[in-house]
């Protein structure tokens, strides 16, 4: 596999958790990315009295909601919380008001598939040491101007849980992420910590509740600010904490985001996200006939 990070960039992410590679892709690609989410968002959006609000904010809104529950196979659309008045009416054209699609684009639409299967991402994969890398999810998060939430700290792990811990998160700037419309931050060693919680299915399996492990929280006082132009690829370890704070501003902060994990490590069947007929696949570009255009869901 030819290398695409030098050793020094390799030695940053084990050393900090994460890693900012500006003009990963190109501008093209990320305005046809942009584009066809709008597609999809205009397409698969339900109408607002089905809605799903997901929140990132530490009060899990979506999590005994079965749309959300099952779109680890799907292209589903999730709203802001704010995207509703206190009448309960959406502010906006319903594709205005998402939070994010998800979760599984890069399986089911042609322009998510062959943005997320480069030979590039290959061997960004194979540099940081994965051995046989899945594709398990897919979002693209809009944080919407002016309604776009705030993430709070989390780390990756604690939602896609495998022994031993492999997840990956490949976040791209779709648009520039400022700190003016809610760019990520992330602790730098972070992901030497001890992971704080894990989220996984209640036993019926009807809803994610969350384990506290440390009841300590991460220390906050020395975030490393991600500021990312459009195009700019972020890798982030699954324990490295990370969060963005809420878009107040008027300008969108599109970005779209693939968590990977190793086929070595086993992946546990009480994570929310499951894919039972949907088996996961590498970086490798799809053959053609793989990959018809989601019309379903
Ligand atoms: O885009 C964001 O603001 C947060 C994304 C995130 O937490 C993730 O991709 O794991």
């Amino acid at each position: 596999m030819p290398r695409y990070l030098t050793e020094k960039q390799v030695t940053a992410f084990q050393r900090d958790g994460f890693l900012v590679v500006p003009d990963f892709v190109s501008e093209e690609h990320c305005l046809a990315l942009r584009e066809r989410a709008m597609q999809l968002a205009e397409q698969h959006v339900p109408s607002p009295e089905q809605a799903t609000i997901f929140t990132a904010d530490g009060k899990p809104l979506h999590a005994g909601d079965d749309y959300f529950l099952s779109s680890g196979e799907a292209i589903r659309c999730f709203f802001e919380k704010d995207a509703f008045d206190a009448a309960g009416h959406l502010r906006d054209d319903a594709h205005l008001c998402l939070n994010k699609l998800g979760h599984a684009m890069h399986d089911l639409d042609p322009v998510f598939d062959s943005f997320s299967r480069t030979p590039q991402l290959a061997a960004v994969a194979s540099d940081i040491g994965m051995i046989e890398p899945l594709l398990l999810q897919s979002m693209y998060i809009f944080k919407q101007p002016r309604i776009g939430g705030e993430v709070t700290c989390h780390t990756d792990h604690t939602y896609l849980w495998t022994e031993p811990r492999s997840v990956v998160g490949f976040w791209f700037a779709i648009d520039d992420a400022t700190t003016e419309n809610g760019c990520m931050w992330a602790l730098p060693g972070g992901h030497r910590l001890p992971v704080r919680e894990r989220s996984r299915l209640n036993e019926a399996r009807t809803s994610t509740v969350t384990d506290v492990l440390v009841a300590e929280p991460y220390p906050l006082d020395s975030l490393a600010c991600l500021e990312a132009k459009r195009g700019t690829l972020v890798l982030l370890d699954g324990a490295v904490p990370h969060l963005s704070a809420a878009n107040n501003s008027d300008k969108p902060r599109h970005a779209y985001t693939i968590h990977a994990i190793d086929g070595v490590a086993s992946y546990l069947d009480d994570n929310w996200l499951q894919r039972p007929t949907l088996p996961m696949r590498g970086f490798a570009p799809s053959t053609t006939s793989r990959v018809t255009s989601a019309t379903q869901n």
